[in-house]
């Protein structure tokens, strides 16, 4: 990636363009030109209208630490003499039990990502905010750094500034066309010119799918209105604030009530997500007009007062100083929804030099910014991007009838209280295996993932309960972690460690990469040997520049041209489809070409120690260790169906992962499940399956590690080869070692033998917040939770710590890892 200025173009001068503009210029671009559709002075968009809250923390660290820096940033920044951040400090209140436990994990992840932040009592609620009805009251979270964004002066301030460092404006200008060639962006087309470009940016908030339909690039965001309110002077607060938009008392959130409070001078603004979706398209929207202002913008729609009505009235018994005012102004402001709730950033996957930075909060904008700023000019951004990449989704999520479904559900949710594991109820089916009717047979419970239904556990293995020797009984659990759980579980270990299961791995993405520049792509892109003869197989890292970990991978060579990759998601198949078309072009007699394969395929982990006998009751080719030796692969043939059987096991188990294509799905699984019968076979489901990996110390990509580890902090070098040829990131990993990490990740064991955590708590050494759970798991067969986390590295085995787990300290003890068969003596048996 080129560390040299590029000719860039920037679409849409609303707080994440003009952020993008600035952090650029402070890296050293200079040729930015910035096109707004709309004046200017106010360009209409989503930040025309924005309320300003800015609330950090959140269960995701990226996005938290996005906001954190958005609240540095605003508060440089000033307009008019005037800061652009008001620090009044936030404040979440809970008035039910349930949400009074919520803000204890909540202040967890404020703990695990750095917010200051304290859990208050009733008393002290009041005292903070004067105004709040003590009867309603259990109990806040509150974050002294939070406060008000004013975005549309933070917008003007960055225009003054990015400008007179050289940026060029063109205001009510719409784009009306994107021009490239041969797979890059060159320009941006609009009414009287069109602008030479080789970075695009597209920052259009909730017009960005129109923009993307210029390029053929679904953006997977809905546009959708949110009440927003001002009341009349409120008499308890004349006089309490100076400025027309002041404020002095910390912005409010009533969860509980999909409600959140701020101060306008005396008067209050109030915003509602309670109300049914609304849902918009922004090519129905009128062109914007040459006079935006604050009340006629495109964004912001008519008020439907009838639903608001149970806000006002929830507001008033929440607040009673508000009985004395009324509704002042009120207005359905247009913001951008995504399936996830995660902005939309990176470069388009069909368009090199095509980027989007959408669905950005002012809360996240110049935290966004900054890091699509520090892809553009180093290749890489010190905060993982991987949950806001705009390419995370698979192809039947980008569909308009998923986005519009799951981003309207996201806005029902959004201030609901989430289970990690909680599926959504609908779309469902998106994505099933073959064995899916055998898996319903079996009383398979599914829970959904990268729209795939993956069972977590079989109600046919409830009856292993009563067989369950002693020291493989499962523990009580407490009421949070007991969800989307069962003790079945507990058996399906039992039966994987000491028999043998069937898994579906069909849902592990997987790649087909081929052709005759198959090997120099994969050697180039990773850190291991994978250009071993065909029959290897290579568990090897992708990094970025930085040495950052950007996946995890498996690399079978089936033939000198041909290899399957197992991949982690849809960011992996972006990056490999990218790289193999440039070096196509680069290098014609060196063509690769990827090909996702999941979907026409299928796969079942066959695992346990009895693996080996059953599949030979099923197949006449031979599966012994001389035959099919650890970490290689073969094709062969079982009951008629042809397969590729690897050697491996995410569990940590003697056996296979075996690949047929989809059609065949079904004879396979029966026949594997017939041939298992006289060895007592059973089917698995993931809530076994990810305690087993943990307890072999098997890293998931994206909890464990991301880019912001390199593979010595992750305890991955061992898939880093010393002496090979220049891959990516072998330069930034020069003069790193083991030694000189400070933090690393840990295997913990909890030491009641009992106490749950679910991933993303604190973790506390001498007392201080030293680091973060990335996975925890029962660990069924050393009956006691394992909990993974980044430590510092001076931490030593033995040593105690303690996770925290809503509000209370939970004793666990750094352990060596793998707990479980640290010889390997099982999967090399
Ligand atoms: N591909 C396949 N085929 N199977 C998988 O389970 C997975 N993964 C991800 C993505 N790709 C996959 C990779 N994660 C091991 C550890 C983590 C994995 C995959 C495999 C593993 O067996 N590690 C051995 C390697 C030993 C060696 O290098 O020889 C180990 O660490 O001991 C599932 O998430």
């Amino acid at each position: 990636m080129a560390n040299t200025s590029a000719k860039v173009v920037i679409i849409g001068a609303g707080i994440v363009g003009v952020n993008v503009a600035d952090e650029l210029q402070s890296r050293g671009w200079t040729d930015i030109t910035i096109v707004e559709q709309g004046p200017l002075a106010m360009p209409g968009g989503s930040t025309s209208h924005a309320p300003g809250l800015v609330f950090q923390t959140n269960p995701s660290k990226n996005m938290s630490l996005f906001a954190k820096y958005t609240v540095e940033k605003m508060l440089s920044l000033t307009k008019d003499g005037v800061p652009c951040f008001n620090q009044v400090g936030g404040l979440e209140i809970a008035t039910t039990p349930a949400r009074l436990e919520d803000l204890k994990r909540r202040y967890g992840y404020a703990k695990s990502w750095g917010i200051p932040a304290e859990l208050i009592s009733a008393e002290a609620c009041l005292e903070a905010y004067p105004l709040l009805n003590k009867e309603l009251v259990l109990g806040g979270l509150k974050t002294p750094t939070d406060g008000l964004a004013l975005a549309a002066s933070a917008v003007q301030a960055l225009i003054e500034k990015t400008r007179a460092a050289g940026a060029v404006y063109m205001e009510s200008t719409p784009v009306t066309g994107i021009e490239k060639l041969n797979g890059r962006v060159t320009g941006v087309i609009t009414p009287d010119t069109t602008i030479a470009a080789n970075i695009v940016i597209s920052c259009a908030g909730f017009w960005g799918v129109e923009i993307g339909k210029m390029v053929g690039l679904p953006v997977p965001l809905l546009p959708m209105a949110h009440q927003y309110v001002k009341t009349t002077t409120v008499s308890s607060q004349v006089g309490k604030n100076e400025l027309p938009n002041g404020a002095t008392l910390p912005i409010l959130r009533y969860q509980d009530q999909d409600l959140y409070y701020r101060e306008h001078g005396s008067q209050y603004g109030i915003g509602y997500y309670g109300h049914r979706p609304l849902p918009f398209s922004a090519a129905s929207l009128p062109a914007t007009s040459k006079d935006v202002s604050e009340h006629d913008m495109p964004s912001r729609l008519e008020f439907t007062k009838e639903d608001f009505d149970s806000a006002w009235q929830l507001s008033q018994e929440l607040l009673p100083a508000l009985k004395d005012a009324e509704i002042a102004d009120g207005f359905n402001g247009i913001f951008s929804f995504t399936p996830d709730g995660g902005p939309l950033v990176g470069q388009a996957p069909n368009l090199d030099g095509f980027y989007v930075a959408e669905a950005v909060w002012v809360t996240h904008s110049a935290g966004v910014a900054r890091a699509l700023a520090e892809v553009l000019t180093t290749g890489h951004s010190s905060i993982d991007l991987a949950d806001c990449e705009l390419c995370r989704f698979e192809d039947v999520q980008l569909t308009s009838s998923y986005v519009s479904e799951t981003s309207q559900q996201n806005f029902v949710e959004v201030y609901d209280i989430l289970h990690p594991l909680q599926p959504k109820d609908s779309p469902r089916n998106l994505r099933v295996s073959p064995f899916y009717v055998r898996q319903k047979e079996l009383g398979a419970f599914f829970l959904e993932g990268g729209a795939w239904e993956r069972p977590y556990w079989f109600e046919e293995n409830r009856k292993l309960l009563d067989e369950l020797p002693d020291e493989w009984k499962p523990v009580d659990r407490d009421d949070w972690s007991a969800r989307y759980y069962s003790p079945i579980a507990a058996a399906e270990a039992w039966k994987t460690r000491t028999s043998v299961a069937m898994y579906d791995m069909t849902p592990l993405r997987r790649l087909e990469v081929s052709g005759p520049g198959a090997a120099t792509l994969l050697d180039r892109l990773t850190t291991g040997s994978v250009t071993r003869k065909p029959g290897a197989i290579t568990y090897t890292l992708l990094l970025n520049d930085n040495g950052g970990v950007r996946s995890d991978i498996t690399v079978a060579r089936l033939e000198d041209e041909l290899y399957q990759v197992g991949v982690n998601g849809p960011v992996d198949t972006a990056y490999f489809t990218r790289e193999a078309r440039i070096q196509s072009k680069l290098e014609p007699c060196k063509f690769v070409q990827i090909r996702d394969v999941t979907g026409g395929t299928c796969c079942v982990g066959l695992w346990g120690p009895k693996a080996r006998d059953v599949i030979s009751l099923a197949t006449t080719d031979d599966f012994s260790d001389k035959a099919l030796k650890y970490f290689r692969v073969k094709r062969a043939n079982i009951a008629g169906v042809p397969v590729v059987a690897m050697r491996l096991s995410y569990v940590g188990e003697l056996g296979w992962e075996i690949y047929a294509s989809a059609d065949n799905g079904v004879r396979l699984w029966d026949a594997l499940w017939k041939a298992g019968q006289s060895h007592g076979i059973i089917a698995g489901g993931r809530s076994a399956f990810n305690a087993l990996r943990l307890e072999k110390g098997f890293r998931s990509w994206g909890a464990d590690m991301t880019t912001e580890h390199d593979p010595f902090e992750a305890g991955l070098d061992f898939a880093v080869k010393a002496d090979k040829k220049p891959h990516v990131g072998q330069a930034a990993l020069q003069g790193r070692s083991k030694d000189t990490c400070t933090r690393r990740l840990r295997c913990l064991t909890v030491d009641d033998g009992k106490s749950m955590a679910m991933g993303k708590e604190p973790v506390f050494v001498n007392g201080e917040a030293a680091g973060y759970v990335t996975s925890a798991a029962f660990g069924y067969t050393i009956r006691k939770p394992i909990i993974y986390a980044y430590l510092p590295a001076a931490v030593e085995d033995g040593a105690g710590v303690e996770v925290e787990y809503f509000g209370k300290r939970i004793a666990a003890t750094v352990t060596p890892e793998p707990v479980y068969d640290p010889t390997m003596a099982r999967l090399r048996g």
